[in-house]
């Protein structure tokens, strides 16, 4: 490639189109972080990295030199490195094209390398650093290639045309190499300017204006998406470290687990599921990140005096144990989204008391801090015998906050999106004909008592199994009212009764077993309960909306 006077002016813009190239890399890469993994930060991984690294006096001469300040030190150090870096890549990739993106995938590939290499970090973690590359790299590309129109048109503003064409030919050649190197993304056929067809009219305004343009806008967006993106995971691993050090108070009663109340057969769910195999549902983009200190909850609508309540309120009412065993209306036949915990909370109705409920009222609608609401009927919430709560304990330790942190609603019987809020922030005591939940509109029914259901763990459907003895096993759940029977059918014949193990109580589910001399073959097997009412379990296929799915599982089972 012809060695060029680019003009010490380009270079300066070559430098901050460079700067915003690394701008957009770290922005996108904490974005994707902030959604999918929050240790996949490529500032915070490579600092780790740098601590982790650094010989001992260097680090005793930080700490001496900085004092507690040592750590925002190496993170303006890194930041200033960034900086350097990125001006330079953005130089390179304007006299050297593809060196600048060059420069920029090798930070990302070492980012990247710092990120997994880190403990218990998610499986996706490099899915930031990467994205985030690409993100930069095209937007360096296009920065660079916008700059050199402009130089180019401007160098042929004052050259004769011939001089002009060959100057844009030459370009087009190193436009050609950039562009091989990032990618299919580059190609962009509307920024002209730089093919020899379109070299006469020389507009050095065009490619100048484009140029500020785009810097303009990626450097905005990169700005607002990185510091919002970084504040907000901020706020979260603080609250995440304030959960860890919370300690809840000592339950008043704890949850009886009886004798045989869990059967010991691989592939069988666990009695208590735990809390990071937990399903989780919910409209919440990125988890709410609640600090407990100013935590309120309000008590309103139709009662007799507005409550306001604090943290410390709640925990001073006194805490029990329940085992409650939660469903999701989405729950397909024979699905996973269903789990059994035990949780740590109050009554709703002693809550609910100290309010006062008016005359009228037959709906609670429970608020999110993020907005999400569920329409509860009256009765279930203020029911002697059932035991709906605010729960701020889940399997011995304080709520997740994928789980609602600090405080969520768990109600008996009735399907999450109607009862289980999560970040729990207001009851409003209301009226079904009066206001309405976030799924009502959305194609749910606004009351959903949970329609009880069976399920075959193993064998897994679609697996293959040997010949001979092996047990069935499943669970079965019917809360608030409890499993009578759990029954078996194999290639359509009679209905045999499971074993069941001890329940906990009527608001869990069971497990339930069968041993089944297995011979060579594909086989059918259907389950189904019935609950302490005597009902049996519906058997007419239902999709899950507007209040549920419904219908014996049916697997297939092949046996060698
Ligand atoms: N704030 C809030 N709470 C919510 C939801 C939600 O979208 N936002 N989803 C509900 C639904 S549909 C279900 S099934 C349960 C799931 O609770 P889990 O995620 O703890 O299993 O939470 C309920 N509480
Ligand atoms: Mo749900």
């Amino acid at each position: 490639m012809a060695q060029r006077r680019s003009g010490k002016r380009f270079l300066v813009w070559a430098a901050l189109a460079g700067v915003i190239g690394g701008g957009v890399f770290l922005a996108t890469a904490e974005l994707f972080a902030l959604l999918f993994a929050r240790a996949a930060s490529p500032i915070l991984a490579v600092g780790g990295f740098v601590i982790d690294i650094v010989p001992q006096p260097f680090k005793e001469f930080a700490i001496a030199t900085f004092g507690e300040y040592d750590k925002i030190a190496l993170l303006a150090g890194l930041g200033l490195a960034v900086l350097i870096a990125s001006a330079i890549a953005g130089i390179l990739q304007f006299v050297r094209p593809p060196l600048g993106v060059i420069a920029l995938v090798v930070a990302g590939v070492l980012s990247t390398a710092a990120i997994v290499t880190r403990a218990a970090v998610s499986p996706l973690a490099f899915l930031p650093p990467v994205l985030g590359t690409v993100a930069g790299s095209i937007i360096l590309v296009l920065l660079s290639r916008r700059l050199r129109g402009w130089r180019d048109a401007r160098t042929a503003v004052g050259e004769a045309g011939r001089t002009a064409g060959a100057e844009a030919g030459s370009t087009a050649g190193a436009q050609a190499a950039g562009a091989h190197d990032s990618g299919a993304v580059i190609a962009e056929p509307e920024d002209g300017g730089v093919g020899p067809a379109d070299v006469e009219p020389a507009r050095p305004g065009i490619d100048r204006r484009r140029f500020f343009v785009l810097a303009a806008l990626a450097g905005a967006s990169a700005l607002v998406v990185g510091i919002t993106a970084r504040t907000v995971s901020m706020a979260v691993s603080s609250v995440e470290a304030i959960r860890s050090a919370l300690k809840l108070p000592t339950p008043k009663t704890r949850v009886t687990v009886p004798q045989g109340a869990e059967l010991d057969i691989p592939g069988l769910s666990k009695l208590f599921t735990p809390n990071k195999d937990f399903y989780r549902v919910d409209t919440a983009l990125t988890v709410p990140s609640i600090d407990p200190d100013t935590w309120r909850l309000v008590i309103d609508g139709m009662v007799d005096q507005r409550v306001e309540m604090s943290f410390q309120d709640l925990l001073d009412m006194g805490l029990d144990e329940y085992a409650i065993t939660l469903t999701c209306v989405s729950n397909e036949v024979g699905g996973e989204l269903v789990g059994n915990a035990k949780w740590l909370g109050v009554p709703l109705r002693d809550v609910l008391k100290k309010a006062g409920v008016k005359s009228g009222a037959d709906m609670v609608l429970s608020r999110s801090v993020d907005g999400y609401t569920a329409s509860t009927p009256l009765s279930a919430l203020t029911d002697d015998n059932l035991d709906a709560i605010l729960a701020v304990g889940m399997n011995g330790e304080p709520l997740p906050l994928e789980h609602g942190f600090p405080v969520r609603m768990v109600v008996p019987g009735l399907y999450g999106y109607v009862s289980a809020t999560k970040w729990l922030t207001e009851l409003k005591v209301t009226s079904f004909d009066k206001d309405e939940a976030y799924w009502t509109p959305r194609g749910y029914s606004a009351e959903a008592p949970i329609k009880f259901a069976s399920r075959v763990d193993t064998p897994k459907i679609g697996e293959a199994v040997a010949a001979g003895k092996i047990p069935i096993a499943g669970v079965a759940w019917a809360q608030s009212v409890g499993i009578e029977r759990v029954e078996v059918s194999i290639d359509n014949g009679d209905w045999m009764p499971a074993t069941l193990s001890a329940p906990i109580n009527d608001d869990t589910w069971v497990q339930w077993f069968m041993e089944w001399d297995a011979t060579p073959g594909t086989h059918y097997v259907a389950v189904r309960a019935v609950n302490k009412n005597g009902d049996l379990q519906i058997e007419e296929r239902a999709p899950i909306a507007p209040n549920g799915s419904s219908g014996w599982q049916r697997s297939l089972i092949r046996v060698n």
